[in-house]
């Protein structure tokens, strides 16, 4: 999906217009795969963007960077109002912010050390990420030949973007299959994860997920619907799945920053359930939806808002 370009980008500290926020080409992070970034969604509510779980981002972004040996150079304060003046400056009323934190100009060679660190936060509207229709309809999914990185090659709780190497193959080949996406497997053939979404299947009234000892990212979305699930009464378990528990599940979806909640309705062709959005999925989403419109409650005090 083509980027929709906003007016400013926060760069280093300042603001500088979406044309000049550019990088040299021996920088680190282009050769390397030298960064740690982040997705985060700030939703319309009553008229102004409020930033869904910012302190779990930045905590998560902080972490990254630290598995990384990366120093931010900011504190958590500093760059959440970072954030949220990105938002502000840019008179998003709702929006994906990415902010991205990566080795830059200094040295060419391995050691990401003799490099500068930069950071930015940009902030642009993004619609549905897997498709106009995906969050009602579901979408049609593949298990991906390639799997997730075993433990100890690379760091897949981190965000760190090398890693989306892993992603983009998962991907490309999904697409070259005629699949919205693809389900990677990890080292010992349990389920993992998308490409860019954790993923939850339902069987007898009982959700289950892989655990992140399964090669997840563990995802912000993921633990809000594990928490919303508990308050709505069901019981979830984190657990490694066999890949063919897919094909026999009552309902599965994946829960991204980007892809929200988005129902599965075919692996490999089989046809999940009933071949639609299923009951749990939806009473799920209508939390969810309804908490990031502001027309349910807030009670987890999930939403920042931007004052204008
Ligand atoms: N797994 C992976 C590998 C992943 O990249 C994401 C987010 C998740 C799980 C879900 O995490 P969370 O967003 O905290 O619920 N993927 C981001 C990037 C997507 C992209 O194409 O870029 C996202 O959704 O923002």
């Amino acid at each position: 999906m083509a980027v929709q370009k906003s007016e400013f980008i926060w760069f280093n500290g300042k603001f500088v217009p979406w044309d000049e926020a550019n990088v040299h080409v021996t920088a680190h992070a282009l050769h390397y795969g030298s960064s740690v970034f982040e997705g985060i969604r700030a939703y319309e509510v009553r008229g102004a963007p409020a930033i869904f779980r910012l302190g779990p981002h930045v905590d998560r972004m902080f972490n990254s960077c630290k598995i990384y040996r990366m120093d931010v150079g900011y504190s958590k304060e500093e760059f959440s109002q970072a954030i949220v003046d990105t938002v502000k400056a840019n008179k998003l009323k709702s929006c994906y912010i990415r902010p991205l934190v990566f080795r830059g100009y200094g040295a060419i060679g391995v050691s990401p050390f003799p490099c500068s660190v930069e950071a930015v936060i940009f902030a642009f509207e993004w619609g549905k990420y897997l498709g106009p229709e995906a969050i009602e309809q579901g979408v049609d999914v593949g298990i991906s030949s390639w799997r997730r990185m075993a433990p100890s090659t690379l760091a897949a709780s981190a965000k760190i973007g090398g890693q989306y190497i892993n992603s983009q193959f998962i991907k490309m080949e999904a697409i070259q299959h005629d699949y919205v996406e693809g389900i990677a497997l990890d080292v010992n053939g349990y389920v993992s994860e998308g490409s860019g979404e954790n993923i939850f299947v339902i069987r007898g009234g009982v959700i289950y997920t892989p655990p992140l000892a399964g090669s997840i990212l563990g995802g912000i979305t993921r633990d809000s619907v594990i928490t919303l699930a508990r308050d709505l009464g069901y019981v979830v378990r984190e657990e490694m799945l066999p890949r063919e528990m897919l094909y026999v599940a009552d309902e599965v979806f994946f829960t991204g920053t980007a892809a929200e909640i988005t129902p599965v309705r075919s692996i490999d062709h089989i046809t999940v359930g009933t071949g639609k959005r299923g009951p749990v999925t939806e009473r799920i989403q209508a939390e969810f939806f309804g908490i990031v419109a502001g027309e349910i409650q807030d009670r987890h005090s999930w939403l920042t808002p931007v004052v204008w």
